[in-house]
Formats: structure tokens, sequence, C-alpha cells
């Protein structure tokens, strides 16, 4: 690949579940991302970076060797690739609160389970031997672990295995094949990664630049601009009910004495219930609007 000093490279995924929500984030942190012919990699129209177009499984690869300097990935992807590699080849900078999914072990309705020692002596298929091998040794128990590539979960009816370990997400696939997860194993959501090379210093000021935006469009997703006005009295509970609210501003609504204007940015989704909390505790007026762009 050619690498060029003076662009920062992003690893995404080609075509597939992250792919769409990684350039939706990007855009969101306000890179134009150029619709070109070529396939394999886009340029940013206003921001010194390139993106790479490529499969999920070579994203954590690709960053490690610092083919680019910055990838989103899956947090299973990553972790499975962590645990085949000697040394830890990134950075995680950020969780990035898409592509939820967890890797669960799933047995036929009929399969008796009371917990891991029930795996002992089993054949269980996934696409993630590492992980559940260290589930296995976590737990102390003994058994085989059938590495599959893909349509894991016709394993037990093939007759491949009687357990099989895959990410779940509503559990659909599970429930449509006569399947029941058993355990959890691993959490996962979408994540920021960054090589563990060290950065030019082009590069380094590029990436803290793309951090600080991706850092600003997280903040701004679940957050709110809230405003309302109060008597001064009600002003300490009201504080207390804001969700994720640091030291609101409060202004004093002038003529009218004893009352005062809230300002507060919220950190979390600020549902009915609170607006009704509010309005017990006191609060008139009140607005929530949205945040269009927060640079913390
Ligand atoms: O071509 P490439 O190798 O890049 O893509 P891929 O086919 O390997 O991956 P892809 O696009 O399917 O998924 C990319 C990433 O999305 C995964 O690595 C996870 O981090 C995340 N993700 C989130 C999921 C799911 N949810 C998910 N439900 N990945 C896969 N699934 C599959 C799962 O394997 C099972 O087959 O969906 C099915 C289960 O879904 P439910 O809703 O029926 O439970
Ligand atoms: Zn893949």
């Amino acid at each position: 690949m050619l690498v060029d000093r003076d662009r920062l490279h992003i690893a995404i995924q080609k075509s597939g579940r992250l792919s769409e929500l990684s350039r939706g984030l990007l855009r969101d942190a306000g890179l134009r991302i150029q619709n070109g012919k070529n396939e394999l990699t886009a340029r940013i129209e206003n921001f010194a970076a390139d993106l790479m177009f490529v499969r999920d499984d070579d994203i954590p690869t690709f960053v490690s060797d610092g083919a680019c300097e910055f990838g989103i990935v899956g947090g299973n992807v990553l972790e499975e690739f962590a645990l085949g590699t000697e040394e830890r080849g990134f950075e995680i900078l950020a969780k990035l609160g898409f592509g939820r999914c967890s890797l669960r072990i799933a047995a036929p309705e009929a399969t008796a389970y009371e917990g891991p020692a029930s795996l002992a002596g089993a054949r269980i298929a996934t696409s993630y031997p590492n992980i559940v091998r260290r589930f296995l040794a976590d737990n102390g128990v003994d058994a085989t672990v059938v590495t599959m590539n893909g349509a894991v979960e016709l394993a037990p009816r093939l007759q491949i295995a009687g357990f099989i370990c895959d990410l779940v997400s509503t559990g659909a696939t599970l429930e449509a094949n006569g399947l029941r997860p058993v355990e959890t194993v691993l959490e996962s959501e979408a994540v920021l990664i960054r090589t563990a090379r060290p950065l030019n210093q082009i590069h380094a000021d590029l990436g803290d630049r793309l951090l600080s935006r991706i850092e600003g469009v997280l903040a701004t997703r679940d957050s709110k601009y809230i405003m309302m006005n109060a008597p001064g009295e009600a002003l300490k509970r009201i504080t207390e009910i804001l969700p994720g609210a640091e030291a609101p501003t409060i202004i004093p609504l002038h003529g009218r004495a004893g009352h005062f204007a809230v300002h507060a940015v919220c950190q979390e989704s600020v549902f009915w219930e609170t607006l009704q909390k509010l309005k017990e505790a006191g609060a008139s007026a009140i607005l929530v609007v949205p945040i269009e762009k927060m640079m913390l």
C-alpha cells in the first residue's frame, strides 16, 4: 500500500453491518467522503485523510502493521485477533456505541445446561476459537473447539458440534435454528483503534483532531440542551433531577425576583418522566433541544 506521510489512513469495513455506520460517524464528524470510482479507497475532501475499505477481519492487521493509522472494527473481531498475537499492535481509543452484539454459547433446546461444567468433553463450533478457548480455560473446562468461518448455527443439526458460540443481536437466528443461548462470552460494540506504532508529527496531529471530533459526535448523540424557569427554592431539587448534567448555568430572570432560568447540557437521554419530575419540582417553560456540535 502506498504510504502517504501527509495523510491519515483510516480502515473501515468495506461492506457489511459496520460499513454504513462507520461512514455515518465520520460524516457526522464533518468528514466529506469523496464518492470515487475506486472501491478500495476514498479520499476525504476536507480533511487530510483517506479511507481504506477492507474486510472487517483484516482491520486489526492493517492497523497493527501501521498500514492504516486508524480503524473502526467490532470489539469481537479485535479481541479474537489480539488473543492470536504476541504483541498488542493497537490501542482502543473509543467505544462507538453501534454494532452492539454479544458472543454467546448456544445449544439445541433439549440440551441440558447447568453452567460451564456442562461443556466438558463437548464440541463447540465457532468463528471465534481464541475467545472460546480463553473462556474454557478461565472456567477450567476441557472441550473441543471446532473452527468454522460461517453458518455456525447449522453445526448442531449437521452433528458437527453439540454447542455453538456465535454473535447474537436480536436472537432471531438462534431461535430459527432451534437453539437457545446458555452463556455470554463477550459483549461487543464497534471501537475506534489506533496503531501502537509511533506516528509522525503530521499523523499524530491529524489523529488528535479526528479523535476530538469523534468524541464530540459521541457526546452529542445522546446529549440534549435543556432550559427551564424555576423559583430559587426549587433549584437544588432540579439540579438533582437533571440527567448527567454537571454545573447548570443559573441566570436571574429580569423583573421576576427570586426566579431563575436554568440551562444545562444533559449527557444522557431526557425522558418525558424526567420532564414530569422537573415540573413537579417547580420548573416551568421546560425546553429540550438537540445539540448539533460539541467539542469537549
Ligand atoms: O465481509 P466481512 O468479513 O467484512 O464481514 P462479516 O460478514 O465478517 O461481518 P458482518 O458484516 O456480518 O458483521 C460485522 C460486525 O458487526 C461484527 O464483527 C460484529 O462486531 C457486528 N455485529 C453486530 C454482528 C451482529 N451484530 C450480528 N448479529 N455481526 C454478525 N451478526 C450475525 C451473527 O453472526 C448471526 O449470524 O447475525 C446473526 C445473528 O443475528 P440475530 O439478530 O438473529 O441475533
Ligand atoms: Zn469478517
